[in-house]
């Protein structure tokens, strides 16, 4: 089969136009980031009567919400369409209905904030309320998403019946589990926001159940994180193996891992809410079961890349336990930002572990640890790869080439993020397991006998949010460069091969009737009773289907 080599230039507009506005909310998202730090080491007010919490809203939706799904689905595109051939002008245009969508809905979402109406944080969960227009925001930007991904969908089944008995393309069939975790799990959110929270805010129904809203958001919050971290996967899977000259070390190991993602990353949502009163310690416990198993496919996936590397290393004539690690390419930031990403994670998932351990998770939950926590996983890890990721991406799909001041200044922006989080989230580990709070204006706690404890760290968590706003500014000068003003040229998108003596991959893996009906029971198994339960107990004075 030949290969289609080379993005579609329509598809690449396509693609990039969501990168921008990925970007756009990185500068925004990271300035209300470094105001956040400022504000809890105590030495500086926000002016203008600003809230805290209006900033700390901005920050979350701007970089966990918008940077992330519009990277992704950028990402998303460009990959199906460099394995999977060009798009149709149909599922294009529905591409670009998927970006206005969405684009608009974030305007609307971000000026409610912006504005006071909405200081309600990332999460929104009742009992916060906003405006009206903040939830239907929300809602276009889901809608929208939606729309892309059945756009994938269609592309894909394309592809497939052109291609009868064939496994699909490695990268389209990430892309595609992605897409089916995002609309599977998004439908919780979708829920909470148009059956609860939205009439609430309205006015038609006067309370809501304020467990159920909360459930339904982390059905989709924990999936959501999982639907952030795949495209980091796709990049470490099937792309860096080809940065670094070797080959992907098995191609059926990689979708196992997205199927155990599928099947596992929906029913375990309980383990935001351990603390919560209302939920049965037994179905907590079976959560908590069910999250150690979506362990598992990061585990396979830390085994996949040091055997990558390995076998890259020794194919170089690499001897020892870790002799590898000097055959790789440190000068090539498109390896570098995501190795460090990978680096980082290792920590980061132990920190997960502590979290997802119901008698530890009492000793960190709803403290600046959890931030810390997400600071690597979300703020490294992800981010780092996207950024490796855009260090090709954009260049391939605007026509350019970068130059090597760019790649050496993408290598001082990989090292200045790294140092950055490790002052910031390291701070917030250590500050969290003293008891600082997350979530809490410095004003509620400053003149607590603790907060003499934590105010030492919340200066360091200050510094390292410097460090890291500088790393944003650093790196959006080579976005930009990339974008419109490196010397024009080919830059290669580049696509991994399976090492040769890995095992064929069986057909099985493209059996989604199968993969969706278990990820199906899986939920119903884990979530039913438990709602149940919620909405006969609901408190007194609850009416009708005793959702509100
Ligand atoms: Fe988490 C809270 C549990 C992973 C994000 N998490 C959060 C929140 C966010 C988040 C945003 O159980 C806060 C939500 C809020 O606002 O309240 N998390 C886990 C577990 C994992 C995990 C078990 N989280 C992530 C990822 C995220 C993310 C990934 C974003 C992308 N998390 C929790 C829990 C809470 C939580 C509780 C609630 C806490 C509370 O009390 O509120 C696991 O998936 C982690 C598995 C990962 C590993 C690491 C494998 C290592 C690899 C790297 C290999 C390295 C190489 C290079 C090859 C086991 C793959 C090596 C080279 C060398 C030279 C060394
Ligand atoms: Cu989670």
């Amino acid at each position: 089969m030949a290969e289609t080599v080379k993005v579609d230039r329509r598809d690449a507009k396509l693609a990039l136009a969501y990168i921008y506005v990925a970007f756009i909310a990185l500068g925004l998202g990271g300035l209300a980031g470094l105001l956040q730090t400022l504000v809890r080491s105590g030495k500086f007010t926000l002016p203008a009567n600003i809230s805290y919490y209006t900033i700390l809203t901005t920050h979350g939706v701007l970089l966990g919400l918008v940077l992330t799904t519009f990277f992704i689905i950028g990402f998303q595109f460009a990959a199906i369409s460099r394995t999977a051939g060009t798009f149709s002008s149909r599922a294009r245009f529905f591409g670009w209905v998927g970006f206005w969508l969405m684009t608009i809905g974030t305007a609307v979402t971000a000026f409610f904030i912006l504005t006071g109406q909405a200081s309600v944080l990332y999460t929104f969960y009742a009992p916060l309320q906003a405006h009206p227009g903040f939830y239907i925001g929300l809602t276009l930007v889901v809608v929208g998403s939606w729309i892309s991904g059945f756009s994938m969908f269609t592309h894909y089944a394309r592809w497939k019946k052109a291609h009868p008995g064939e496994v699909g393309p490695l990268l389209s069939f990430m892309a595609v589990v992605n897409m089916v975790l995002w609309l599977v799990c998004s439908l919780g959110v979708a829920a909470t926001v148009l059956i609860q929270l939205l009439p609430w805010s309205l006015g038609l129904v006067d309370r809501v159940n304020v467990l159920v809203s909360r459930t339904l958001f982390w059905y989709f919050g924990h999936p959501l994180v999982y639907f952030w971290l795949l495209p980091a996967y796709m990049i470490w899977y099937a792309i860096i193996p080809k940065i670094i000259g070797g080959k992907i070390f098995s191609d059926s190991l990689a979708r196992l891992s997205f199927i155990l993602f599928l099947l596992f990353s929906i029913p375990v949502g309980f383990h935001h809410q351990l603390m919560e009163p209302g939920i049965d310690p037994f179905w907590k416990y079976v959560q908590v079961v069910l999250t150690f198993m979506v362990v598992i496919p990061s585990l396979m996936t830390a085994f996949s890349m040091f055997a990558t590397f390995e076998m890259y290393g020794r194919s170089q004539g690499a001897v020892g336990l870790f002799g590898w690690l000097r055959k790789l390419p440190w000068g090539d930031a498109r390896f570098f930002a995501p190795f460090v990403g990978m680096v980082f994670f290792i920590p980061a998932g132990a920190g997960g572990l502590v979290n997802a351990s119901h008698q530890l998770d009492q000793v960190v939950h709803n403290t600046i640890w959890v931030t810390g926590h997400f600071h690597l996983t979300l703020a490294t890890t992800v981010v780092l790869t996207f950024f490796g990721g855009a260090y090709w991406l954009i260049p391939h799909l605007s026509g350019r080439m970068m130059t090597k001041a760019m790649n050496r200044l993408a290598i001082i922006q990989t090292i200045v993020w790294a140092v950055g989080m490790c002052f910031m989230s390291g701070a917030m580990h250590f500050a969290g397991l003293l008891g600082a709070p997350r979530r809490s204006a410095f004003s509620t706690y400053a003149n607590s006998p603790q907060a003499l404890e934590w105010i030492p760290y919340q200066i360091v968590q200050a510094v390292g949010g410097t460090i890291l706003f500088i790393g944003i500014i650093l790196v959006l000068v080579i976005v930009t460069n990339l974008a419109f003003f490196a010397p024009k040229g080919e830059t290669e998108f580049p696509v991994a091969e399976v090492a040769e003596q890995a095992e064929r991959t069986p057909l099985a893996f493209e059996n989604w009737k199968l993969w969706i009906g278990i990820t199906v029971v899986l939920i119903l198994l884990a979530y039913t009773i438990p709602f149940i339960d919620m909405i006969q107990n609901a408190p007194p004075g609850s009416k009708g289907y005793k959702l509100w």
